[in-house]
């Protein structure tokens, strides 16, 4: 039904937002809010892949909100592109510290930032593998190897690397995955 559709995912939905990230030649800038929206895609697709992938999606939800927040705030026009946000973050000394003195300051925009880059990084090493169809095809291999060869992983605690580890058994084989990926090229044809 209508309703539904307007909410599953869709692939091109999802590149056609990360295309528009970029702003003009010149600036050569990428734009929050767009960033965001193609999360928000992102999103649907982990809300779709069942309950062993909630504590993916729900820290995602979080880091997308806290990014919203500051563009929400007084401070809304520093955080209009990644460059002036990682500008206006140095320039007021809320980066780069040694150790967080409090909660409030681990939420700090670009640190966010970096660690949904380096999911997304993970991300384009599982598409690589499934369109290839490396690991034996194993979708499974190829979600603990994307995984472990992207950059998140490392900075990930041991029980996050196990549930990790886990919650790959949990993903569909690779025909499934790819037309769950899919969906909305697929029933054009
Ligand atoms: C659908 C395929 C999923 C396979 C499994 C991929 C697992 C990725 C790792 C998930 C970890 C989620 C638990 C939360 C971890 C957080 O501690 C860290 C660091 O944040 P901090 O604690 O410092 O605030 N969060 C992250 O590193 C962000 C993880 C985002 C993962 C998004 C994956 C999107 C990929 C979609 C795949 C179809």
């Amino acid at each position: 039904d209508c309703s539904s559709s307007s909410t599953s995912f869709s692939v091109g939905k999802m590149s056609q937002l990360f295309q528009d990230c970029a702003t003009s030649p010149k600036a050569r800038e990428v734009d929050m809010d767009r960033y965001l929206s193609a999360w928000d895609e992102l999103i649907r697709f982990l809300n779709s892949m069942g309950k062993a992938f909630t504590f993916v999606s729900s820290d995602v939800v979080e880091k997308v909100g806290i990014l919203r927040e500051f563009r929400k705030s007084s401070n809304s026009e520093h955080y209009e592109t990644v460059e002036k946000m990682i500008k206006f973050e140095k320039e007021n000394n809320l980066i780069n510290r040694q150790q967080a003195p409090s909660k409030t300051v681990t939420a700090y925009g670009s640190r966010t930032l970096l660690r949904l880059h380096r999911a997304l990084k993970f991300l384009l090493i599982l598409i690589g593998k499934l369109a290839h169809n490396e690991d034996e095809g194993k979708v499974s291999l190829m979600g603990y190897n994307a995984y472990h060869s992207s950059p998140m992983s490392k900075y990930h605690p041991w029980i996050v690397q196990k549930a990790v580890g886990l919650a790959v058994y949990m993903l569909p084989d690779r025909s499934t995955f790819i037309k769950k990926m899919c969906q909305d090229l697929t029933e054009q044809q």
